[in-house]
C-alpha cells in the first residue's frame, strides 16, 4: 500500500493545539505509514535544505526551517493578509503588499526542495490549505510524477472575491497542477466551478492570460468533521467532570451559552456578543438566569486586524458588562486562552446553547464537538451560522444569519426556552449527521478518491458533490 505524505504549513506539536487542521489528521496519519511534513516554527538565518525526522508522541514527522522574511512574507503576509481575507470575502481587511507573493511562491519551492528526495515514486502526498497552493507545481517542475491531493479548509471565494487577489491566475493554475482538490462545502465547489466555467478569456475583456486547463482535476466536496463518539466519552472523562463542577459552583443554576472560537475576525465575536446583548435588552427574564462564556485565546495577533478585532471584543464585553452587571451578577466571561480538549467537552456538555456563529467558516469542528459533548438525556441546543460549512450538514440546528443580530438574539431566546422533547429530537439528528460526517471517514474517502485507480479503496463516501470543471 502506498505511503502517505502530508503536507502542511505547520506539523503538529505537543500539547493543546488551537487549530483545526493537528486535531482533525493526526489520527489518521498515526495509522498509515508514511509522514507529515511542513515547518519547524524555527526562524533562522541560513535553513539547511535538508529536512530533520522527529517522532512526535508515535508520529513521524519531517521539518525544516524558515527565514524571517521569507516566514513573514509567506505567512503574516501572502497568506494570512492577503487569501485568508479575501477567501472569508473580507476584502476590507486584506492588505496588499506586492513582495510578499515573491515570499510565499519561494517558500513553496523551498517545501518542494526539501521534501522530493524524501519520496518514493507511489508516495501519495496530501497538502492541506491555502498556504501551499502552489506546491504540487513546485514538485511537479522538480519532476515529481506523484497522485498529490490538496484540500481547502476554507471556504473557496466568489469569483470577485478571487479576482482581487494578487496572482490568482496562477494560483488557478496552481490548483490544476494537482490530481483532486478538496472542498468542505459544496458551496465551495460551486465558486470553484464557476470560476472555471467564466474564466475564458473572452469573458476576460481582452484579457491575454490563458485560461486554465482543470482537464485532469477533479474537484469535491469532502466535509471534514470531529469524532463525536471521542467527544461524548471526554465529556464524562474525570477532567471533564471537574471542570462542570468548577462551573456549576460558579452558574449557581443559571443557563449557560457558549463560545469556542480561535479570536479571528471570521468568527463574528463581537456580534456574537451584540446578539446576547440584545437577548437581555429585549426580554428581562433572561437577566440573573443566563450566563454567556466566551472563550477566545489569540492566534496570528502580530497581525493589524486581529489586534482590531480584540480591541473590539474588549470594548464591547466591557460595554455589556456596564450595561448589565449588578454587584452580585455578571452578565458574561470572556476567557482569552487554550484549554485541553476534556476541559472544553465539559464545558460543552453544561451549556445549554452552543453558540457558533461565524461570519464565514470553512467547515467550524466546534459544532461538531459541541454536539459529540451532549448528555443524550439533556441535550443543548446548537445555534450555527449559515455561513459556516457546517450548516450544509447540521439542517436540525437553529441556523441564523449572523450579521442579523436580532435574528441570533431570537435564536437565543428560542433555544433557551426550547422544551427538552424538541432539544432531543434536534440533537439526535445532528449526532447521527456528526457521526456520518465523522473525521475517519472524512480523511478515508479523500484518500480513497486520490489513490490512483487501480489500488483505490472500496469507492468514495461522503462525496456530496463533484464538479466536473473540464
Ligand atoms: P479553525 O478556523 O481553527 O479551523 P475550527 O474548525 O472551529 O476553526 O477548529 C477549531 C479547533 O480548535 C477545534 O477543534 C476546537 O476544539 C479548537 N479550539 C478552539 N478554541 C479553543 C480553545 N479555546 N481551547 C482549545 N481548543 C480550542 C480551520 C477552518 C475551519 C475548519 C477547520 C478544519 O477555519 O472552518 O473547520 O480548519 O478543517
Amino acid at each position: 500500500m502506498s505511503r502517505i505524505i502530508v503536507v502542511s504549513n505547520r506539523t503538529p506539536g505537543k500539547g493543546p493545539a488551537a487549530g483545526g487542521l493537528a486535531v482533525a489528521l493526526r489520527k489518521t496519519l498515526a495509522e498509515r505509514e508514511g509522514f507529515w511534513f511542513g515547518w519547524s516554527g524555527r526562524l533562522v538565518d541560513a535553513p539547511s535544505p535538508e529536512a530533520r525526522f522527529e517522532d512526535i508522541d508515535g508520529l513521524s514527522v519531517a521539518q525544516i526551517d524558515l527565514t524571517r522574511e521569507d516566514h513573514h512574507a509567506y505567512y503574516a503576509g501572502f497568506s494570512n493578509s492577503i487569501l485568508w481575507p479575501s477567501f472569508h470575502l473580507r476584502l476590507d481587511l486584506a492588505t496588499i503588499e506586492a513582495h510578499w507573493y515573491e515570499g510565499y511562491r519561494r517558500v513553496n519551492t523551498q517545501f518542494a526542495r526539501a521534501l522530493l528526495p524524501l519520496l518514493k515514486p507511489d508516495d501519495i502526498i496530501w497538502v492541506h490549505d491555502y498556504h501551499l497552493i502552489p506546491l504540487a507545481s513546485e514538485l511537479r517542475n522538480l519532476g515529481a510524477r506523484n497522485r498529490i491531493g490538496f484540500y481547502l479548509h476554507i471556504p473557496f471565494p466568489t469569483v470577485d472575491a478571487l479576482y482581487a487577489i494578487p496572482h490568482h491566475q496562477e494560483l488557478m493554475r496552481d490548483l490544476s497542477r494537482y490530481d483532486l482538490v478538496g472542498m468542505q462545502a459544496n458551496r465551495d465547489v460551486v465558486a470553484f466551478t464557476e470560476f472555471a466555467e467564466h474564466q475564458a478569456p473572452s469573458t476576460l475583456a481582452g484579457s491575454p492570460l490563458k485560461s486554465v486547463d482543470f482537464g485532469r482535476t477533479e474537484v469535491a466536496a469532502f466535509p471534514i468533521g470531529s469524532d463525536p463518539d471521542a467527544f461524548a466519552r471526554l465529556a464524562t472523562s474525570p477532567a471533564a467532570i471537574k471542570m462542570i463542577r468548577r462551573m456549576e459552583r460558579a452558574l449557581n443554576d443559571q443557563q449557560l451559552i457558549l463560545g469556542v472560537d480561535r479570536l479571528d475576525y471570521s468568527k463574528g465575536l463581537p456580534q456574537r456578543v451584540e446578539a446576547y446583548e440584545k437577548l437581555l435588552l429585549n426580554d428581562s427574564r433572561f437577566r440573573r438566569t443566563v450566563h454567556l462564556l466566551q472563550v477566545a485565546p489569540p492566534s496570528r495577533d502580530t497581525i493589524k486586524e486581529y489586534q482590531q478585532t480584540s480591541d473590539e471584543l474588549d470594548a464591547i464585553c466591557g460595554r455589556v458588562m456596564g450595561r448589565f452587571a449588578e454587584p452580585d451578577w455578571q452578565p458574561l466571561t470572556y476567557v482569552k486562552r487554550a484549554y485541553g480538549q476534556p476541559s472544553l467537552a465539559g464545558l460543552y456538555r453544561l451549556a445549554r446553547v452552543g453558540l457558533v456563529t461565524p461570519l464565514r467558516d470553512g467547515m467550524n469542528l466546534v459544532a461538531h464537538e459541541y454536539i459529540g459533548a451532549q448528555d443524550p438525556a439533556d441535550p443543548g441546543v446548537l445555534i450555527l451560522s449559515r455561513f459556516a460549512g457546517a450548516a450544509e450538514i447540521f439542517e436540525d440546528a437553529i441556523l441564523v444569519n449572523p450579521f442579523d443580530t436580532d435574528e441570533t438574539a431570537e435564536a437565543l431566546r428560542m433555544a433557551l426556552d426550547m422544551d427538552l422533547e424538541e432539544r432531543q429530537r434536534r440533537w439526535q439528528t445532528l449526532m447521527t449527521a456528526a457521526r456520518k460526517h465523522n473525521v475517519e471517514d472524512w480523511a478515508i474517502s479523500f484518500l480513497d478518491r486520490l489513490a490512483p485507480a487501480s489500488t483505490a479503496g472500496t469507492g468514495t463516501r461522503d462525496i456530496l458533490y463533484l464538479a466536473s470543471v473540464a
